[in-house]
């Protein structure tokens, strides 16, 4: 079988618990990756700019209620509604750094006790991420970084069913980094698996499809 590799932006995605660090990793990434001269855009998901990101919204500001499978779909079709802009973002060379993907998608979802294939199916035949970053953090650790209230041992109880759930779709691609760290030596640690995976997209690498 003959594969079609083509020249390309890569498609990386952070991933981990709450409050590991994503979204400030994904930040100092994309500065750092910029200086180098790279071309690189920040993304995340939920994307609460279209109108499922709207609906998605109010249910996590708790001003909707919403059936757990309802609101797992609007994950998915909101990763759905970018796929062809992610698509050709990524053909015209650009990087994109995504703070949260399917992964995210698949993990919350299984935790709530969704079935864990019905999860995976709706996220199948989107775009793979050629590198996951996986913020490895103590849920006890990242559970101090912000205001826990009562239900602080139920919370540190769910990210750690999401943990589960985090390592049963680890593969090749996923790099895990320890983000129990600094700021800065978490930093460190992603920089030099992204500078290679860009670079190899860059001489040419198939878009495979989850879930390879
Ligand atoms: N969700 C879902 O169910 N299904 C899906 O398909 C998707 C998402 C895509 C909202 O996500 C919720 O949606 C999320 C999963 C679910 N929720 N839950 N539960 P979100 O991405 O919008 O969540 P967020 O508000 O951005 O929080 P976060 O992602 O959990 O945080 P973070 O991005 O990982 O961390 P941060 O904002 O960079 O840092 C958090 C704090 O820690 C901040 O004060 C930092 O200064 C501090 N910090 C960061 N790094 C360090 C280190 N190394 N040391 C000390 N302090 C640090
Ligand atoms: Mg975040």
């Amino acid at each position: 079988v003959k594969v079609a590799v083509e020249k390309r932006g890569a498609l990386i995605v952070l991933e981990g618990l709450d409050r590991s660090g994503k979204s400030s990793q994904c930040r100092a990434l994309a500065s750092f990756l910029r200086e180098r001269g790279e071309s690189v855009e920040e993304w995340r998901f939920p994307d609460r700019t279209t109108a499922i990101g709207q609906m998605i919204s109010s249910y996590l500001s708790q001003t909707a209620e919403l059936d757990d499978s309802a609101i797992h779909l609007l994950f998915a079709a909101n990763r759905w509604e970018k796929k062809s802009s992610m698509e050709s973002t990524l053909r015209n060379g650009t990087t994109l750094l995504v703070d949260r993907y399917s992964y995210s998608g698949v993990a919350f979802s299984a935790a709530k006790g969704l079935d864990f294939q019905w999860c995976s199916t709706s996220e199948t035949a989107l775009p793979a991420a050629d590198l996951v970053l996986f913020l490895d953090i103590d849920p006890e650790v990242a559970a101090r970084r912000g205001e826990y209230g009562l239900e602080r041992y139920e919370e540190v109880d769910f990210q750690r069913r999401v943990a589960t759930y985090y390592q049963a779709m680890r593969d090749s691609t996923w790099q895990i980094v320890d983000a129990n760290q600094s700021v800065e030596e978490v930093q460190e640690a992603l920089r030099e698996a992204a500078v290679s995976v860009i670079q190899s997209c860059k001489s040419g690498a198939e878009l495979l499809r989850l879930w390879p």
